[in-house]
């Protein structure tokens, strides 16, 4: 069972294509939209078309609390549904609801987390600005140059999780609340071991609504990632301490 997790704030003019398209793409699985009390109705709207169509969702929070805190809320709810694949999607049509099936396909039982990907061969943007598209290929610099996951795209939000993996996670001290939510998430599931497969997929620019993207996020990306970073060295000089002193002994 599948839930394709859609986070919202003010996307009344983009959600509704985004859910017709993904109830097209993959009918069989189920959609749960979390909304943070959209001021443009976007959460009335979707409790509307949850009350025709049982596969559709919708989970209330009281006020903007940011994109990660939406998915752990997301998360959890699909956990204690007993859903066995959890999707990350905007509802911005930057992600292509079309693609899901070959995401899907690729979550198999040994890959934790499937990224759709646009840095690996066969990926895309399309009319993204150049300054997305250099702060995205930065980003991802950075943070495999601090963290060492070997992930082309640790920012993208398009995914599939295993539940089996979220559940050895411990989402409650996730508390990234911007985009770097994406770079915490794949830093932990890298950390359990579990393999990550990245698929190509093309990006494109929203259309319609407003960017949630600010200073503040890149701000909180840079300073975690880089706190990321140092715990990692600490922890492998840690490491390397222990193993020459047990070499002594
Ligand atoms: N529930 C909730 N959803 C959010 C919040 N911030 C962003 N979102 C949603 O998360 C998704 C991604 O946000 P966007 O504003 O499109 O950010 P982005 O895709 O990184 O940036 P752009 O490329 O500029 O669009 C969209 O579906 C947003 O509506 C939030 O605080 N709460
Ligand atoms: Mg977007």
């Amino acid at each position: 069972m599948t839930l394709v997790i859609i986070p919202t704030y003010n996307e009344r003019q983009s959600l509704p294509e985004t859910l017709r398209r993904t109830r097209a793409a993959v009918p069989e699985a189920d959609v749960l939209v979390v909304d943070d009390a959209s001021p443009d109705g976007t959460g009335t709207w979707a409790e509307g078309v949850a009350g025709h169509d049982r596969q559709v969702h919708v989970l209330h929070r009281t006020s903007k609390d940011g994109l990660g805190r939406a998915y752990v809320a997301g998360f959890g709810w699909g956990l204690a549904r007993g859903y066995d694949r959890l999707v990350e999607m905007d509802a911005d049509g930057s992600h292509h609801p079309e693609d899901l099936p070959r995401l899907l396909a690729a979550s198999s039982a040994d890959v934790g987390l499937v990224i759709g990907s646009r840095w690996v061969p066969g990926g895309a943007t399309e009319n993204w600005p150049l300054s997305r598209q250099l702060l995205s290929r930065g980003a991802n610099l950075y943070a495999n140059a601090l963290i060492g996951f070997g992930v082309r795209d640790a920012t993208a939000g398009f995914r599939v999780f295993r539940a089996a993996t979220l559940r050895r996670i411990d989402l409650a001290g996730v508390n990234s609340q911007g985009y770097c939510f994406q770079v915490d998430m794949t830093r932990r599931v890298h950390e359990l071991g579990e393999r990550i497969v990245e698929v190509p997929i093309t990006f494109t620019e929203r259309v319609q609504g407003q960017s949630k993207m600010s200073r503040a996020i890149v701000a909180e990306a840079l300073w975690r990632t880089t706190a990321w970073g140092a715990e990692r060295r600490t922890r492998q000089c840690r490491e390397r301490v222990s193993q020459a002193l047990r070499r002594r002994s």
